[in-house]
């Protein structure tokens, strides 16, 4: 089963499907194919470092950021299938010359996991589709949509030992590996069901003095004797994607919450946590603020930042309780 076979069957259990959607999964893997090749040999090829420029975000980008950016860009370009594009690494929507004939809005991290880029770490590329709706030109008016709720499908590129591509359309989670020998992804990980519970914590402990008493409180019984009694261990991998991979196939859960440094958290909603927060849920986990289901919280900014608790059901419940009144759960 090919990636482009099962997107197709896909689109059949739509009746009044037109196709564009398939098309756009179908461009963004293509696009995924030509980055992961570049990423193996870009230390051969002179792509490792920074590129000398900042992004709105006002972060270092390397070059890996920028040819990344690109190739979604130029994938996207003459396809009259996005009218804009939500990119980490654009100040402002990038509007797309066929504009208001263009039914989708794409929002994209094309290189998640930067810090990992120039040690040959794991990185991933984040992808959230909207469909525009009544001539809403969305990127060209500025208008947004309402919350992550509102995307058609999302999903991720783990680049990784092998390139994995993960999407989800409303109807499960299926995975793909890239067979390089023959260039195309394949089934590799149907109907993917992330474990209620896993023993896999993944946070950076470093601001720990910064974050809210509760969250503290949590992550020290993860961490400490009580925790390790009761198998918990940590996993950090400095790439989202890959964390999120992982907690999908062995459970577990990804943190980030609010910090000094990072008063909203760090993550992105648009492009990094709505995305995984569609997939997660989509395969039976769960995905929050702290306060309120990602997938609910207004979008205000394309650069707006939320925190971020994500995985395991079993375990983000009990990250609500300790940390506050449960969820109310969808
Ligand atoms: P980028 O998209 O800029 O890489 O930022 C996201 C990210 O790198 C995540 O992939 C990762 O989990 C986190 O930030 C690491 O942040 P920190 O270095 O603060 O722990």
């Amino acid at each position: 089963m090919t990636l482009s076979r099962h997107i197709l069957e896909g689109q059949r259990r739509h009746p009044g499907a037109e196709g564009e959607l398939s098309v756009l999964l179908t461009q963004l893997a293509f696009a995924a194919k030509l980055f992961a090749h570049e990423l193996q040999r870009a230390a051969l090829s002179g792509r490792l470092g920074l590129s000398g420029d900042t992004n709105v975000q006002g972060e270092a980008t390397k070059k890996l950021d920028i040819f990344g950016n690109q190739t979604i860009i130029d994938a996207f370009a003459h396809t009259e299938l996005v009218g804009g594009i939500v990119s980490e690494e654009e100040d402002e929507p990038r509007e797309m010359a066929c504009g208001d004939r263009a039914s989708y809005l794409l929002c994209v991290d094309p290189l998640d996991g930067s810090s990992n880029s120039d040690v040959n770490g794991a990185v991933g590329t984040i992808f959230g589709i909207y469909k525009r709706s009544g001539g809403h030109a969305h990127a060209r008016t500025g208008t947004l949509p309402g919350s992550g709720r509102e995307q058609v499908a999302a999903g991720y590129v783990l680049y990784g030992p092998s390139t994995v591509f993960v999407y989800t359309t409303g109807d499960g989670v299926n995975g793909f590996t890239l067979d390089r020998d023959i260039g195309e992804f394949m089934l590799t990980y149907p109907a993917m069901q992330c474990p209620a519970e896993g023993r896999y914590y993944a946070i950076n402990l470093t601001a720990a003095a910064e974050w809210a008493p509760a969250v503290r409180t949590y992550v020290r019984s993860l961490s400490g004797p009580g925790g390790r009694a009761r198998g918990y261990t940590q996993r950090y991998s400095g790439a989202l994607v890959a964390d999120v991979h992982r907690t999908l196939l062995e459970g577990g859960t990804y943190f980030y919450p609010a910090d000094r440094k990072h008063p909203d958290g760090k993550l992105r909603l648009l492009y990094e946590c709505a995305p995984l927060a569609f997939v997660v849920e989509q395969a039976g986990g769960r995905a929050t603020t702290g306060d309120m289901n990602i997938l609910d919280v207004p979008i205000m900014d394309i650069h707006q930042r939320v925190p971020l608790a994500i995985g395991s059901r079993g375990e983000i419940d009990r990250f609500d309780q300790l940390t506050h009144v449960k969820e109310t759960t969808r």
